[in-house]
């Protein structure tokens, strides 16, 4: 089965939780970045507590391993399940991110290789292969892989086994969700549905990527 997560990256924080609260039904996980955090603070994940749906901090962590720790420990007080870190930051810098993830009863997933045009730049040659051996040597719940890319999703899987694969792109950034739903655990979904008319039917009408 493909879990559904969405992406709400919507800054205003009434706006969001209207959002989160019609697409409730139809999903598995809430992720929640920089754009929604920093209008309405970490308090919007006490907000959402009551749909028990799991929060994703994706705060994309990349700092030395004191920092990753302390940003962690934010994270997971205020109510987030799981963080999404960045591997490039290397095995001591994404430790730190699983180590306090686990010591607090959340996950920790990392960014293998990131889904936009650019990312090609840096996260070729090798790099996204080591990346993901890298959370998986350290202990990581799984990897972010993208959906505009099921070819190099497949190489990913390959490396990480039976660990998460969460991708993002589908939709606006032109991932399909066909191609990539049977390869990954979960989708992520942000501007398809939060930027559609009717955002719960638009989530809706992704459950059948959920069976
Ligand atoms: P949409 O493009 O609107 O569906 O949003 C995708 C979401 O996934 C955004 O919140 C991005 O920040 C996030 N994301 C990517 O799009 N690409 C990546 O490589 C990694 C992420 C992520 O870590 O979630």
């Amino acid at each position: 089965m493909t879990s559904l997560i969405l992406a709400l990256d919507v800054v205003e924080r009434e706006k969001a939780l209207a959002i989160a609260r019609e697409c409730a039904p139809h999903l598995d996980g809430i992720k929640i970045g920089y754009p929604l955090v920093l209008s309405a603070g970490l308090s919007i994940a006490r907000d959402l507590e009551d749909l028990d749906i799991p929060l994703t901090a994706d705060f994309k962590v990349a700092d030395i391993p004191n920092t990753n720790r302390l940003i962690a420990e934010q994270v997971f007080s205020a109510g987030f399940r799981a963080l999404i870190c960045q591997g490039f930051t290397g095995v001591d810098a994404v430790t730190a991110c699983v180590e306090t993830a686990r010591s607090m009863g959340g996950m920790c997933m990392v960014v293998a290789e990131m889904s936009h045009p650019g990312a090609l730049e840096f996260f070729g040659q090798g790099v996204a292969e080591r990346i993901a051996r890298m959370a998986v040597d350290c202990g990581a719940d799984g990897i972010i892989a993208p959906a505009t890319r099921p070819e190099r999703v497949r190489v990913l899987r390959g490396i990480v086994g039976d660990r998460l694969i969460w991708s993002p792109g589908v939709g606006a950034q032109g991932g399909d969700p066909l191609s990539i739903a049977s390869l990954v655990d979960a989708i992520i979904v942000g501007r398809q549905i939060y930027e559609a008319k009717n955002p719960g039917k638009e989530a809706s009408g992704l459950a059948y990527l959920r069976r």
